[in-house]
């Protein structure tokens, strides 16, 4: 049966059409009535089905490595939390949540916290990506309110992108930017990012900028529009306050063109044609992600993006305003259910008394905390410190997410009580939970979620529901009646806590709070069952819900009047110098999403990048005397990873970029958090991601190699690097290390034996002067698993050898080949999967190209398909194209 419900993967929050069918395959397609992506998925979303699988999931609940009953485990969670609030008070406790929650699980879970502990110590993930964003919002519009839509895409005629790599990370809305510059070929778009990143291929205007120097431009961009009369007087006179201060320390900190150009390392000309631009085009709509958020002076760097919106009255009309990209499917309901532990539900304040009071009413709870929490950075360091004593942890993985990340981890290790609600069985993060609680995840869960344009939408399951887990709303409120609260936590359903959260919305509301969906408050089972996506607010005067918001100028604060904030830029926090002469920068690719734990279990997923890596420009790798696929150390002040050298003239000279997804499970040595440093915005607390200082150095292994295995974990604790990643039925592992084994016959068996050895046949060769092994191992016909050493990097391509494990028996010329590494002379190799959608690989691209002329991307996917699903390729079949 298919079943409707929305993508687990970004802000964009895609629709899709899920179905399991008798043989239990996932089948899944774009919903072609879902506003956000009207059938379109990238590709992520189209290899979801292939992430649905069981063999890593956490399956029952677990005490101290023992499985036990859910009787035991919530008995034992309640217990614990009592008796550490009663002896040290509800501080002592905490909660660390996530944007991958459900609205409904979210709810309980800040619930249960604020309103029955009595303490504001629940964080979550998005203090690590939104925070930035939501402070900058409230202090500009009074309120956490994103004004636009992703129809004002449409509808600009200028796009402005800042610190978002949308290509890789939105690919959805970034493929309706590329159709809509298509259809309009005068809509200017400007890309701000100091790397030159896929986003940067649908630019008019790259403007590559000194890493942490956006505020710069941007008020530079306030002075000039200041100057040139392009103030929106009726709008700045009537409905905003703070102008003068504004303007005054905009024209201080950027007077002119030439000094924004030297402060953030732009030409002269750039500059003046983004100012020419904006200045002269009324419906400019301004994307900002992590770019902006991730920096200890982000909030400012907001609301400096903000200030330019409000001096022309660009906001809420159709195609404008300043458009804040959500990173996770619900990072936005996360806020509307106040997640963060500076917030109250519904878009109410913690430290506004009649807010408290009102919500305490609602809720007739005990006891409501009324100061703010501890914020993630600060929490994990009171875990350290053993002010927090007991922490649960759910659907995030801090271990590997958090800046000092093994900080974060030993403090996990110290704490009294850690709890992890998680659906699979091994993370950084599970590995140290003394409690293990069973979730239910996408597919199996019923919710809602709310994209980055405000869509409420549902979240179906169509799955079995597996072993014990259950959902984590369900998993929370079990805990909330222990402890005492069953009253006031008898859900039975989500149903019954989305009721209660639209009711809440709507409380003594009177339009003092945009977020109002108390048109919900009475949906019934069935309406909730056929709940189609709606964009809040849902109300009785927007009973259909609202595309944009603030077009009648009146904003959330107390006088109704948006507010300019004075920004004076601050450099990031460290600098490069002599010891560390590298600015990192971290963030995403394509295909994996955050610490692995879906994407990398798919083999489409896992073909695009299967190793972690360190991009840098040419002339800093020829400085270094660094080439493409060297292994090098790079270290910082806190720590040091293993990955491999990739050559990139996109790099900014002297700035790298590393990214966040590989993780201990995944790899040995490439968790980049070990290296950032928790410099947090001061009034976010958001932690400056994407600039840390760094060192590189050579990590001259004296052998590498790689293993394929159909055996999932191998310990290798004797090679100084190794990653592993997903091919079909298998397990690829490169390796590489300094010390050498005595005997490698020996190694590989120790390594690779198991309950089947009696059956296990052995093919090797060995080479002892120039350190060659090479061994294949097969169970009956089958080849089971084969090990590749050499002396240097260059050892065999994998792609040949990974397809010889689809098969039941080897061909006896392929048995033969198998240890040189090379196929059989009638093979055909596709070399490394460009197109993840349809598999199609580097060498049959390249090979199409030359064969028949191929001119673009559009004659490619009429050939091999290639790019004609999700586009997210295309950019990387343009450089094909480029570069013959
Ligand atoms: N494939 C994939 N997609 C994802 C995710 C994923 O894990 N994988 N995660 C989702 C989540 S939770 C989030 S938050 C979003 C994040 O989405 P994005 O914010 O688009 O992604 P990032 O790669 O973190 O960083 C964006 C860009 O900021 C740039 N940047 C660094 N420093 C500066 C600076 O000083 N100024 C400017 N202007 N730019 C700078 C980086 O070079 C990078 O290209 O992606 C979502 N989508
Ligand atoms: N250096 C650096 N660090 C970063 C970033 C960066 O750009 N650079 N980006 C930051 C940002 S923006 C983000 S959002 C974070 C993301 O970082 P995390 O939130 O730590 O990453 P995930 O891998 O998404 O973790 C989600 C966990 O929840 C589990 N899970 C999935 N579904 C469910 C469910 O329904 N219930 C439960 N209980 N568990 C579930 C998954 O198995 C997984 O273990 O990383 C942050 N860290
Ligand atoms: S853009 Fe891709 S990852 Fe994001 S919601 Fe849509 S299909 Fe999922
Ligand atoms: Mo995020």
């Amino acid at each position: 049966m298919a079943v409707k419900t929305t993508c687990p993967y970004c802000g964009v929050g895609c629709g899709v059409i899920a179905s399991l069918d008798e043989d239990g395959v996932v089948t899944v397609k774009g919903d072609p009535d879902h506003p956000a992506n009207r059938g379109r998925l990238c590709s992520k979303g189209t290899a979801l089905g292939e992430t649905v699988y069981l063999q890593e999931r956490l399956l029952y609940p677990e005490i101290a490595d023992q499985q036990v009953s859910w009787e035991q485990a919530i008995a034992t969670v309640a217990g614990r939390f009592r008796d550490i609030i009663d002896e040290h008070g509800p501080d002592a406790v905490a909660f660390y949540v996530s944007g991958q929650l459900l609205t409904e699980d979210y709810y309980v879970a800040n619930k249960l916290m604020k309103g029955f502990i009595g303490s504001a110590n629940i964080d979550t993930n998005s203090r690590l990506c939104m925070s930035s964003a939501v402070a900058g919002y409230k202090r500009a519009f009074g309120e956490d309110v994103m004004p636009c839509s992703y129809d004002d895409i449409d509808r600009a005629k200028m796009i402005v992108i800042t610190g978002s790599n949308m290509a890789w990370c939105h690919p959805v809305i970034f493929q309706r930017i590329v159709r809509a510059k298509k259809a309009n070929p005068d809509l200017f778009v400007v890309v701000i990012d100091p790397r030159k990143t896929q986003t940067a291929s649908v630019a008019d205007l790259h403007l590559a900028l000194e890493p942490g120097s956006d505020s710069v431009l941007f008020n530079g961009l306030l002075a000039h529009l200041d100057a040139s009369d392009e103030r929106n007087e009726l709008f700045t006179e009537n409905f905003t306050l703070g102008m003068t201060a504004a303007l005054e320390a905009a024209r201080k900190s950027a007077p002119d063109v030439a000094s924004v150009a030297r402060q953030c390392g732009l030409s002269d000309s750039d500059v003046a044609e983004f100012f020419r631009m904006f200045a002269r085009t009324e419906r400019v709509l301004t994307f900002y992600s992590q770019g902006i958020n991730q920096s200890s002076s982000a909030v400012d760097k907001v609301n400096s993006i903000i200030n330019c919106h409000l001096l022309t009255g660009r906001i809420g009309r159709p195609g404008m305003g300043p458009f804040s990209l959500t990173g996770q499917p619900n990072a936005m309901g996360g806020r509307e259910v106040g997640g963060l532990a500076n917030q109250l539900a519904a878009h109410m304040e913690l430290s506004n008394p009649i807010h408290r009071e009102r919500l305490q009413r609602f809720w007739q709870s005990p006891v409501m905390s009324d100061k703010d929490g501890l914020k993630a950075v600060d929490l994990f360091r009171a875990v350290d410190a053993g002010k927090v004593k007991a922490v649960w942890i759910m659907a995030t993985n801090p271990v590997v997410s958090m800046p000092e990340a093994d900080a974060v981890k030993a403090a996990l290790e110290k704490c009294e009580f850690v709890v992890v609600s998680d659906c699979v069985r091994e993370t950084d993060t599970v590995r140290l939970a003394d409690v293990r609680l069973p979730a239910l995840t996408w597919g199996e869960k019923d919710g809602t979620v709310t994209n980055s344009e405000r869509y409420i939408s549902r979240t179906r399951r169509f799955l079995p529901l597996p072993g014990q887990a259950r959902p984590d709303w369900w998993i929370i409120s079990e805990v909330a009646r222990q402890m005492g609260f069953g009253e006031q936590f008898s859900y039975r359903s989500a149903h019954d806590i989305f009721r209660e959260h639209a009711a809440l919305s709507g409380f003594e509301n009177d339009g003092e709070r945009s977020f109002d969906i108390s048109a919900l408050a009475d949906i019934s089972w069935e309406e909730y069952g056929a709940f189609n996506p709606v964009q809040w607010p849902v109300n009785a005067e927007n009973p259909q819900g609202k595309a944009r918001i603030y077009g009648d100028g009146r904003f959330n604060t107390e006088d109704g009047k948006a507010r300019f904030i004075a920004v004076t830029p601050r450099p990031p926090v460290r600098k490069p110098d002599r010891e560390f002469p590298f600015v990192l920068n971290t963030g995403r690719v394509r295909d994996q999403w955050h610490t692995m734990t879906r994407t990398g279990m798919s083999p489409r997923l896992s073909q695009h990048i299967p190793e972690p890596y360190i991009e840098m420009h040419p002339e800093d790798a020829t400085a270094q005397q660094l080439n493409e696929d060297d292994l090098v150390a790079v270290s910082s002040s806190r720590g040091e990873i293993y990955v491999r050298v990739k050559i990139g003239k996109g790099q900014r000279k002297g700035s790298v970029f590393v990214p966040m997804h590989w993780n201990g499970v995944f790899s040995g040595k490439g968790r980049v958090n070990t290296l950032v440093e928790a410099n947090v915005d001061p009034i976010s607390g958001q932690p400056e991601s994407k600039h840390s200082v760094a060192r590189i150095a050579p990590c001259q292994p004296r052998w590498h190699g790689f293993i394929l295995t159909r055996r999932n974990r191998l310990n290798l604790e004797y090679s100084t690097y190794w990653t592993r990643s997903r091919a079909t039925g298998l397990w690829r592992y490169e390796i590489a290390g300094r010390e050498t084994p005595d005997d490698w016959a020996d190694r590989a068996r120790v390594l690779l034996s198991d309950e089947n050895d009696a059956d296990a046949n052995w093919v090797e060769f060995f080479d002892k002067h120039q350190n060659h092994y090479r061994a294949a191992r097969f169970i009956g016909e089958q080849l089971e698993s084969c090990v590749f050493i050499g002396a240097s990097a260059v050892l065999p391509e994998r792609d040949w050898l990974v397809s010889l494990f689809m098969k039941e028996k080897l061909e006896p010329a392929e048995r033969q080949s198998l240890l040189t590494g090379k196929p059989p002379l009638d093979h055909v190799d596709v070399g490394r999967i460009v197109c993840a959608c349809f598999n199609v690989g580097e060498k049959t691209i390249k090979k199409a190209i030359a064969e028949h002329g191929l001119k673009t991307p559009e004659q490619i996917g009429e050939l091999l398909q290639a790019g004609t699903n999700c586009g997210s390729c295309i950019p990387e079949l343009r450089e094909f194209l480029a570069t013959p």
